[in-house]
Parts: structure tokens; sequence; C-alpha cells
């Protein structure tokens, strides 16, 4: 017999935090939240970018992966070796799917995997001169512009000066740039901290090197777009299109000199904000560039974002060439959305991935009128749910010295996690300024479940509970969920499609989904609690 239930996404949370003992339970309570925001108000707070659970078995990844395979990985000239073992360089190597494209020089080391490859008397006796004889190594072989060095685990514990090493082996090639970050693995709760320090060695190591101005009449920098599945090629064809200069991309298809001549540019447009934040800071105050955010994922959001960057240029030739593009290029985007609608229309989704794309790819599912039921972001911060950045004290004669003091006192004063609303608020009337933006809360409906670092116990969980049609989230997630004949579409690797970016991105996503959502395949699969399948609910929101 078969009994029809109807929940509430209380009883969903509640459902979610049954299994666990209370000190945790309490913990997670803070992490999962059920959106209530109106108009009026503002957006509930949530607990993010705290550690995880030990023993939770968490969808994130380590300091290390967030500075080497996402801010360094896809640039193309520099040589980056992993100072460490194997396993680390082998599995940042490739797994991103960030494409490149080569032609202009033909140079291009991403197809090399480079470590130091560390060894158990590596780390009794110190792996300095392994790592000088790496670098050398490399140099002789290649002659790049640039070497970066990155740290794991155990070069941390054990105590090796990269830094040291680097400096030494820079003076002694004098033609190439070799510097090092210390992004072990374990230096902070997630993926997120790796960025910061990525952007922070970038900028100090980097961007300014080259003098010579670069052409163009609206010159821009693309900041936080990785060109995974080829999103940035899409992005790059629109830009040109429109006749937009992109001086740089922070870092899909990136070169050396792309990221040295960044502060030519007369607008940074900040696509993934999480990754990539601390650069649009750093560029505004030490060159003063201002920065807007920008969303190409979905072709609404990217007529959206091309208008934006129209506006601030204020110049009537690039507003009517931006209309142009938009007027070419929606007719084929709408027809597809139409006849995907009929299949799509209504559907639901659940989305868990790293920091913006959580949040991005709603746009694009909801241009196909499906409907997200839960969301939520691996390690992204407070502000990328409430949609809100600290503006950091501008100082007049600010240089990289004193980047690490800019960025402590915005940190203190945003991404303390015991800060409430109303401690905002009265920085603000204080005097703070705060830029405002959308965050994923303030897109969500109104009682959907908003969830910081789902785990496999609680993802299983939640696709028990709601059945939603389609879930999204990475390679560690892809095969239980599938396991639980519901399709699942990897949103970091695209699996192997893309790109879905721009225009012909959004089609391209169109398509997939469909695909995915429309198939039959799924139902024959038997989740474990079809075995004995007494209950049946129906989730409820308003
Ligand atoms: Fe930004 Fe990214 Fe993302 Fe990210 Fe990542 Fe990525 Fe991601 Mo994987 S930079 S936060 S650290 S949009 S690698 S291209 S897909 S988790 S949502
Ligand atoms: C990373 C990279 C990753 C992992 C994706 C996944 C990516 O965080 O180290 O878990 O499938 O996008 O490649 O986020």
């Amino acid at each position: 017999t078969k009994k029809v239930v109807q929940l509430m996404p209380t009883d969903i949370k509640e459902e979610l935090l049954k299994k666990y003992p209370p000190k945790v339970a309490r913990k997670r309570a803070k992490q999962i939240l059920i959106n209530e925001a109106t108009e009026a108000e503002a957006p509930p707070e949530i607990l993010a970018n705290v550690r995880t659970i030990p023993g939770i078995i968490t969808m994130r990844g380590c300091t290390y992966a967030g500075c080497k395979g996402v801010i360094m990985g896809p640039t193309r000239d520099i040589l980056n070796i992993t100072h460490g073992p194997i396993g680390c360089g082998f599995y940042s190597w490739l797994t991103r799917r960030n494409q490149t494209d080569a032609s202009a020089d033909g140079v291009n080391y991403m197809p090399y995997c480079f470590s130091t490859d560390m060894q158990d008397q590596d780390i009794i006796f110190g792996g300095e001169k392994k790592l000088a004889a790496a670098i050398q190594e490399a140099y002789d072989i290649f002659h790049p512009k640039g070497i970066c060095v990155f740290a794991t685990c155990p070069v941390g514990l054990i105590g090796d000066d990269i830094h040291a090493v680097s400096r030494k082996m820079k003076e002694k090639f004098g033609d190439c740039n070799v510097f090092a970050f210390s992004c072990e693995g374990y230096k902070g709760v997630s993926q997120s901290a790796g960025h910061h320090i990525a952007n922070n060695q970038v900028f100090t190591n980097l961007v300014g090197e080259n003098e010579t101005p670069k052409e163009g009449k609206y010159k821009i920098n693309l900041l936080g777009e990785y060109n995974i599945g080829g999103d940035g090629f899409e992005i790059d064809r629109i830009f040109k299109k429109c006749g937009i200069t992109n001086i740089s991309t922070f870092s899909g298809n990136s070169t050396y000199d792309q990221f040295a001549s960044a502060q030519h540019a007369d607008l940074d447009c900040v696509m993934c904000h999480r990754s990539i934040n601390y650069v649009a800071d750093m560029l505004e105050t030490k060159y003063g560039i201002p920065w807007i955010k920008v969303n190409f994922i979905g072709a609404e959001s990217t007529a959206k974002s091309l208008r934006k960057i129209a506006e601030y240029f204020g110049d009537k030739e690039l507003t009517d060439r931006v209309e142009e593009v938009i007027a070419e290029e929606m007719p084929e985007v709408k027809a597809v959305a139409a006849d995907v609608r009929t299949r799509t229309e209504g559907k639901t989704a659940m989305l868990f991935v790293g920091g913006s794309r959580a949040h991005h790819y709603q746009d694009l599912f909801a241009e196909m009128g499906m409907k997200t039921l839960s969301a939520g972001y691996e390690f992204a911060h407070r502000d990328d749910y409430e949609g809100r950045q600290v503006i950091p004290e501008l100082k007049p004669d600010a240089d990289s010295r004193n980047i690490e003091e800019i960025e402590v006192v915005a940190d203190e004063k945003l991404y303390n996690p015991r800060k409430t609303t109303d401690e905002y608020k009265a920085l603000e009337d204080a005097g703070f300024e705060f830029k405002h933006y959308e965050g994923m809360n303030d897109q969500m409906d109104k009682g959907t479940l908003i969830i910081d670092d789902l785990n496999q116990y609680e993802a299983d969980k939640l696709v028990e509970l709601l059945k939603p049609d389609i879930f999204c989230a990475g390679i560690k997630e892809k095969f239980s969920i599938q396991k639980l004949g519901v399709p699942m579409k990897q949103l970091h690797s695209y699996d192997s499609g893309g790109p879905y970016a721009g225009f012909k991105g959004a089609i391209n996503f169109y398509k997939e989904i469909d695909r995915l959502v429309s198939s039959k395949v799924w139902s024959y699969m038997k989740a474990p609690w079809q075995e004995s399948p007494e209950l049946t609910a129906t989730f409820v929101w308003e």
C-alpha cells in the first residue's frame, strides 16, 4: 500500500539532519537554509566557508587544487611544477577540461604533467635540491617565460622553502620569471584558499610587467572565466563581434603576456566572483580599474552582461553594435528553447557545484522552464549566497606590499562567519562601503533549500525525498546519483560537452538537458529505497 505524504521544506531539513549526532546536526543546521527572503527583507544568513566536520564525505577539494588546478592550470605558456608526490600532479592534470588554443605561437605546456615526484627520502632529507634540479631541467628543455612551483601537503610539513629556491633560480636564469605558491592542500577549508593564494602571487609577481599599451577602443579583462569545454572561446567570439577587446582572461586560454598586461584594461568584468574577486579588488586598488559583475551562462544573462559593458562605456557606437549582435544571435537560441520547452517545462533540477556555477546555471534552467528545487556551493563564502561584497579601503599609494594588509581588513569585515545581517547593517551605517549584486539566495524561490558544502549522505537523501529530474554536480557525485535512477550532469567538466556559455553555449545546453531529462533509461534503475516503495512524497513549496 502506497501512502502519499506532503513534504514541507522544514520536513526535508529535519530528515537530512535526523541521523546526525546532536553536535553535527547543530552545525549542519546552520548550513542548510530554507530560502525565505522576500523583496523587502534582507537575504537570509547561511554558515559558509567553514571547516567540514571530520568524517563527513564532502564534495570539496583542497587548497592546492584551487591554486594549481583552477587558477594557474589554464595558462598555457607558464610551466607549472608540482612539488610533491606524483598523485597530486597527476590527478590535477587536464581533468578540468580547460581548453586552450596555442595557435598564435604554438607554446602550450598543458599536455605535460610536471612534478618533482617526491619520494620517502625527500621527505626525510628535504626536497629543495630536487626542486631546484626540476626547475633547471624544465628551463633547459623548454625555456619558458615563466615557471610556477606549487606546494603540496608534505612540502609544508617538512618545511621546504620553495620561495627561496624559486628566487634563486629566477636570478640564475635572468630571462625566466620563477615564483612559487604556498598552496599546501591543508592550508584552508577548501579550494577557496588556493584561489586567494594564486591571485595574490600572480598579482605580485606578474601583473603590470608589460608596460607597452594595448590597442582597442573598449578594453576589458574577463576575470573568473576558465574556458571549460571552450566557454571562453564562445565568449571571445561574442566580444570580437561586438568590437570589445579582451586584454586578458583570468585564466581561461590565457598567456603569460596577458596577465602581464592586465593593467591596460579600462574595465574588469567579473564572471566567477568567488575565485578571482581578489584580483578585481587589487586591480581597482592599484590601477583604479573599476569592476562590474557579469555572467555569460544563459542567453538572457549574456545579453544583459553585454548591455552592462556597453552601458559602462556609455558610447552609442558600442551600444548599437551590442544590440545588433543580440538581435542576430537570439532568434536561433529562442527557437531551440521553444522546442525543448515542450519537454522540459516544469521539470526540476538540483545544482551543487563549487562557488558560482550552482547559481549561474539556474539561469539556463529557467530559460528551459525548469525549476531549481535545491542548490548550494561547495566552498563559496557568504557574499556569494547573500550578494554583497565589501569594498576594501582604497589606498592611493597602494602597491603590492600592502595587498595582504588590504585583504586582511576586507576579510575581517566580510568573511567572518559570525557576522550577522544586523552587524553588516551596522558596518554600513558606520560608513563601510559594500558592493551589492545578486547572490544565490536572491535568485532562488521562496521555500527552496540552499545547502552549503553538501555531502554524499545528504545528496542521496535529497534525491530520495525530492526526486529531481536532473542532478548537477561533479565527478565524485556522478555515479552514486545515477545509481539512484536520476540523470546526472557534470557542471564542472561538462562531461564531454560544452561550450555552455554565451549564445551558442545556451543552445548546446538546452539540447543536452533535454536529452537527459527526456531519456527513459533512468527509469530502469532500481534505487535502494524502491526495494520497499511504501512511501511516495511530494515536495510542497510556495
Ligand atoms: Fe569559479 Fe570555476 Fe566555480 Fe571555481 Fe572549481 Fe570550476 Fe567549479 Mo570545478 S573557478 S568557483 S574552483 S566557476 S573548478 S571553472 S567547476 S568547482 S563552480
Ligand atoms: C577541483 C576541480 C574541479 C573538480 C570537479 C569535480 C573541476 O575542484 O579541484 O569534482 O568533478 O571543476 O575540475 O572542481
